[in-house]
């Protein structure tokens, strides 16, 4: 059963009601009296929220993805998929899980070590397998390579050795299945985590000693119309954090279809890196607009006392659907005496990255190749298409020369949101909707807008295919995993001068069946 409404966030510990005399029936009746309990419960500062949303009811404490730390240079993971149930506030349904938990464990790494996951597919009727999204590492063989397909009862041991120098930087990146066709279901049940390459401090020493947060957000299946939003596996979670405290925020849509904007009312968020990419100066932000697969990482401030909500700001994605109405998806408690080393924002923002930014070479780089990249769909949706095909496993689209730096122009002709990424490498936004774009750091996933009466959307981004570790044959796609998995992706290879394309060792090693 779910308390999931059309306009209202979830209602969901029963406690409260129960403290209020209220049964489980006739519950969107009773928000107003929840609301006004909540005030009365929380004091003044709650106030903020009752006036916002109804029904916004806080949940438990935001809680700590569970953690596998490489070792002497190692990361030995096991990481099991298999059907269980999930639930989350009111609301529960049957999910696919890493470990049978919908909160997976956060892999955490150095640059130089080794990821040893054994990845055992207990899924009965469908094959996975892993991707590492924004690492730039090899894409062949037992590495970050989605062509290989582990079937259900089967095991397969990747081997994925982050390179110590090279364009794979310190940051926040994650994993997930991509297995074409089933990504989308997979990702929706729960299968996602997260993966860090731990060292930020030293792009940013700032950071030394800040607590850490993370906030996964993913969205399940929807239920009805409506689309639940959970971070960390939480239904509006309660993050706390002391007046006048720094604390090392990383923001990352971990889910299959979401695109949302979202804001805290009241505090802002210091950017320092998207998709695990640094900023060369900080950049302060009061909305943030993720799609599927991107991440954000942000140094933040305790406001003055009180209760601060994180909502979802509503947005016209699809051209054809209302939108989707806020709601709220965490509190921010501020508590407790002033932070005694409180740092003025102005420090934050004068910071300056420490050492060379790939950006800057990127910028910088002679364009060698243009290409255009069209997005569009059937008129009932069931199948998308890049330049008017679906994804053929056994094709290449694109072939790019290693060293390389190519424009690409994503052309999206539906009148809804799409996305843009690439595995191995990160880019450059320069343009969107053929406005120019000054961008301070690298993406690896960026939102296509959709065409309107005004015209088609358009994305132009920089590529660089410059690192050695990614010569191979990889994907390109929408991170909309239902548009992914319905055609919207294409394969390209990068082949290094002296070798000649060689389709057998990039794409059909590996098979995870015997
Ligand atoms: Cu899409």
């Amino acid at each position: 059963m779910s308390c999931l409404s059309k306009n209202s966030a979830p209602v969901s510990p029963d406690r409260r009601l129960f403290l209020l005399g209220i049964g489980r029936t006739g519950i969107a009746a009773a928000a107003a009296h929840v609301v006004r309990a909540i005030g009365t419960i929380l004091g003044p500062g709650a106030a903020l929220l009752a006036a916002g949303r109804a029904a916004a009811q806080p949940g438990d404490l935001l809680i700590r993805p569970p953690e596998i730390r490489s070792k002497n240079g190692v990361l030995d993971a096991t990481l099991t998929a298999a059907p269980g149930r999930v639930t989350l506030g009111d609301f529960a349904f049957p999910g696919l899980l890493y470990n049978g938990s919908y909160l997976p464990p956060l892999l955490r790494a150095r640059l130089g070590d080794t990821l040893r996951i054994t990845l055992k597919n207990d899924l009965p009727d469908q094959p996975t397998n892993l991707h590492y999204h924004g690492m730039s590492v090899s894409p062949q063989g037992n590495s970050d390579n989605v062509f290989v397909h582990v079937h259900p009862g089967q095991q397969f041991d990747y081997v994925v050795r982050i390179p110590a120098n090279g364009r794979q930087g310190p940051g926040l990146f994650w994993y997930h299945p991509h297995a074409h066709g089933m990504a989308d279901k997979q990702v929706l049940g729960g299968m996602s985590g997260g993966l860090v390459v731990d060292g930020s401090e030293q792009l940013f020493p700032m950071l030394q000693g800040l607590q850490e947060r993370f906030f996964l957000i993913k969205d399940p299946y929807k239920d009805g119309d409506n689309q639940a939003i959970a971070i960390n596996g939480q239904i509006n979670p309660v993050v706390q954090i002391r007046p006048g405290e720094m604390q090392f925020w990383r923001l990352a849509n971990i889910g299959a279809e979401l695109f949302i904007k979202l804001r805290i009312e009241g505090m802002p968020l210091y950017v320092i890196a998207t998709d695990g990419h640094p900023l060369r100066q900080p950049r302060k932000a009061t909305q943030l607009f993720l799609g599927a697969g991107q991440r954000i990482d942000a140094i933040v401030i305790g406001p003055p006392p009180g209760e601060f909500a994180m909502t979802t700001v509503p947005f016209q994605n699809e051209a054809w659907k209302t939108p989707a109405p806020s709601q709220q998806i965490a509190t921010i408690v501020s508590a407790g005496p002033h932070f005694s080393r409180s740092t003025p924002e102005a420090k934050i923002l004068a910071q300056r990255l420490l050492g060379p930014a790939w950006i800057d070479e990127v910028r910088s780089a002679a364009i060698a190749r243009v290409r255009t990249v069209e997005y569009s769909s059937t008129p009932n949706r069931d199948t998308f298409f890049i330049n008017g095909r679906v994804m053929d496993e056994n094709g290449i689209d694109q072939t790019v020369l290693l060293g390389d730096t190519e424009e690409w122009t994503i052309i999206n002709r539906d009148q809804q949101y799409h996305s843009f990424h690439i595995h191995q490498t990160a880019f450059l936004v320069t343009e969107v909707n053929g406005v120019r774009r000054s961008e301070g750091s690298l993406r690896d996933t960026f939102p296509v807008p959709p065409a309107t009466d005004a015209g088609l959307g358009t994305l132009k981004v920089v590529i660089p295919f410059t690192d050695p570790v990614i010569v191979g044959r990889f994907v390109y796609h929408c991170h909309a995993a239902d548009h992914e998995d319905k055609g919207m992706m294409g394969i390209v290879e990068v082949v290094s001068s002296q070798s000649t394309t060689n389709r057998q060792g990039a794409g059909h090693a590996g098979h995870g069946h015997p």
